[in-house]
């Protein structure tokens, strides 16, 4: 008999969901109406779990699933899951590690660019028609701001942010950095403190994990990163206090940011949406076609090396 699993957020390969529908019997818990009801019938006979890395699993869904044995996460980050809980059930929670590393950096650069040349606003400028209308080229855009040398300030100093600092050299941008402690085998300024970061900073870039701390993006920290300053967040949005990053922004108090990520997505603060100076993305940072199908094929290999009795490639429960 194939084993169970309980699919709590979509795949978007066939080729990979082809796969799962081939070795195990996939309960689609997502496109369900009436999950309670869902989990009492199918409850016990669930042996993994497959979630997205914003979406996890709360300990009372794990509770009802008394012979889970793995929840592969497609994703990085596992802040949304128990891992404690996890533990002491003896249930492996694995996530797809390194397999995103390139294109978070990537969308973390995309933005910087994005926000500090303006791209958005230029192309709806473009598109509405209103170039051949101005009475001099670009008149209506202001001057933007150049990136290249921007000094970089990044938070955690893990895979993504190691690879956000290759390509912010690339650009000669001076980079420093915050972590729980300083990194020997990195060349960048380590600084302890948060706020003196953000002093220091012309572009905070988020990359931490979102299980050691909430909210350490606040009003404080905004004022230090300054009304030059630019906020980018390719990590979580708990990571920010939202309220203190809308205010922050409708007063001028920074002068952009670049979003990836929000506090309780799908919803978006709506007085970002007029607000020229941000530009938002509904959580992207590893949607392309080749870094989804490395992150299922290896969410499969974690269930069929769990099911198999090894310890599955990218275990974080031990
Ligand atoms: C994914 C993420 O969008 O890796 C993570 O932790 O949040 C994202 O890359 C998500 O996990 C896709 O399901």
């Amino acid at each position: 008999m194939k084993p169970e699993i309980l699919q709590l957020s979509p795949i978007l390969i066939p080729e990979i969901n082809a796969r799962l529908e081939e070795l195990f019997t996939v309960r689609r818990y997502f496109q369900q109406t009436d999950k309670p009801a869902y989990i009492k019938e199918h409850g016990a006979t669930i042996r993994g779990v497959i979630t997205g890395g914003h979406t996890g699993i709360s300990q009372a869904l794990m509770a009802q699933l008394p012979n889970l044995e793995v929840v592969a996460v497609n994703g990085v980050g596992t802040d949304a899951v128990d891992l404690a809980y996890a533990r002491d059930r003896g249930i492996r929670v694995t996530a797809t590690i390194g397999a995103l590393t390139e294109d978070v950096a990537d969308l973390a650069i995309g933005l910087l660019i994005s926000v500090c040349r303006g791209l958005c606003t230029s192309d709806r400028y473009v598109r509405s028609g209103q170039w051949p209308q101005s009475p001099t080229p670009l008149a209506p855009l202001p001057l933007a701001r150049q990136v290249s040398g921007m000094r970089i300030g990044i938070v955690g100093m893990g895979r993504v942010g190691r690879a956000i600092a290759t390509r912010a050299a690339a650009f000669g941008c001076p980079i420093s950095y915050t972590d729980l402690q300083p990194m020997n085998d990195v060349p960048h300024t380590f600084v302890a403190d948060l706020k003196q970061l953000a002093r220091d900073s012309d572009a905070l870039i988020l990359a931490a994990a979102a299980d050691k701390g909430e909210a350490i993006i606040d009003a404080q920290v905004l004022q230090a990163l300054g009304k030059d300053g630019y906020l980018i967040n390719v990590a979580r949005g708990k990571l920010v206090n939202e309220t203190d990053l809308v205010a922050a922004l409708s007063a001028g108090a920074i002068a952009g940011a670049g979003l990836d990520v929000f506090v309780d997505e799908p919803t978006v603060p709506e007085a970002l949406f007029a607000n020229e100076q941000v530009v938002l993305q509904p959580h992207r940072a590893s949607a392309t076609l080749q870094t989804r199908t490395r992150m299922g094929e290896m969410v499969v290999a974690s269930l069929v090396d769990t099911f198999a009795g090894k310890v599955p490639v990218g275990c974080v429960t031990g």
